[in-house]
């Protein structure tokens, strides 16, 4: 039995990777792709959803656009990381693709409610607002998902300000949602994802592959390489997002530990903050962190997927 995922985005150059991460893996069944606003628009992040979908020739899953703005914050976009059009550096096919004529909230509902229980795990990898709103919407998708995967946070480090993650820091209400809703939800932070670096040899490695989509990731960890050493310093870019895919494809690749985490709403400098209680003894709780990347399986993983689009 496949994995069935919905991968909620805003690519995105690392959203772009986990997505072709969740098509060509033979044991993920992508039940749909949803947008939301973050990296860039929502016209922008959807736009480029549907230029990724072209590039893999993705077959019968639905696209669906969502929030085109955060909860109650003003929209705050990457161009720093991502560049004007969200997926700089390749040039983007034009698509005659369309969207589903839900709005991605309802699409996820009804996804979640005509499936069986437990069989559908949420990887969020921009801000939570649809998966707040969903939440809110229809409060027995809690009790129907099997868990939620997310990419986002951090419990040593910020990187959109000292101590908060961009996920997390743009939509930090909807984030309190997603955290405190009850599902069980792991948390693939920038511990983990700061771990996941594009190196060198790792490029080459996809470069070898020699095909149209192999080729679109090696100029998009070009790019994302290039903006990553201006804006923050990194030798080599940290590929965030398909780390939480990787975990659903297989979770001995990640380690975790059980934590509660609470989302800083009021903090002067610490808005957006995922606050991790590591404190002895251990409390009960619906939360986990992940910790330690297995990176060599975890770009295999990567490679492999990529091999498999063609
Ligand atoms: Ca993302």
């Amino acid at each position: 039995m496949r994995k069935k995922i919905i991968l909620d985005c805003d690519p995105g150059h690392d959203d772009a990777i986990a997505m072709l991460l969740a098509y060509g893996n033979p044991e993920i069944e992508l039940l749909a792709v949803t947008t939301v606003v973050g990296n860039q628009t929502l016209e922008k992040v959807s736009r480029n959803a549907l230029a990724i979908a072209e590039i893999a020739q993705m077959k019968n899953v639905p696209f669906a656009k969502g929030a085109d703005r955060p909860i109650v914050r003003e929209i705050e976009v990457a161009p720093s990381i991502h560049g004007e059009s969200g997926l700089d550096g390749p040039k983007l096919p034009e698509s005659n693709r369309t969207f589903n004529e839900k709005h991605a909230v309802e699409l996820i509902i009804d996804l979640i409610m005509s499936h069986p229980e437990k069989t559908i795990t949420l990887v969020p990898t921009g801000g939570l607002t649809n998966i707040a709103l969903a939440a809110r919407l229809e409060p027995k998708i809690i009790e129907r998902v099997k868990e939620v995967v997310l990419m986002g946070g951090g419990y040593h480090t910020g990187n959109w300000s000292a101590v908060a993650e961009f996920n997390i820091k743009i939509d930090p209400e909807a984030a309190h949602i997603v955290f405190n809703a009850g599902w069980k939800v792991t948390m693939v932070g920038l511990d983990l994802t700061h771990q996941a670096l594009a190196t060198p040899d790792v490029v080459e490695r996809i470069a070898k592959i020699d095909t149209k989509p192999a080729e679109f990731v090696v100029e998009l960890l070009e790019f994302f390489g290039k903006m990553y050493k201006q804006a923050q310093g990194f030798n080599y870019p940290p590929v965030h997002d398909p780390c939480a895919v990787a975990y659903v494809i297989d979770p001995t690749l990640i380690e975790t530990v059980s934590v509660p985490v609470n989302i800083e709403l009021t903090g002067t400098h610490t808005l957006g903050m995922t606050v991790a209680d590591f404190r002895y003894p251990p409390k009960p709780c619906n939360t986990q962190v992940a910790t330690k990347l297995d990176k060599e399986r975890f770009w295999n993983l990567i490679i492999d997927a990529i091999k498999r689009l063609n």
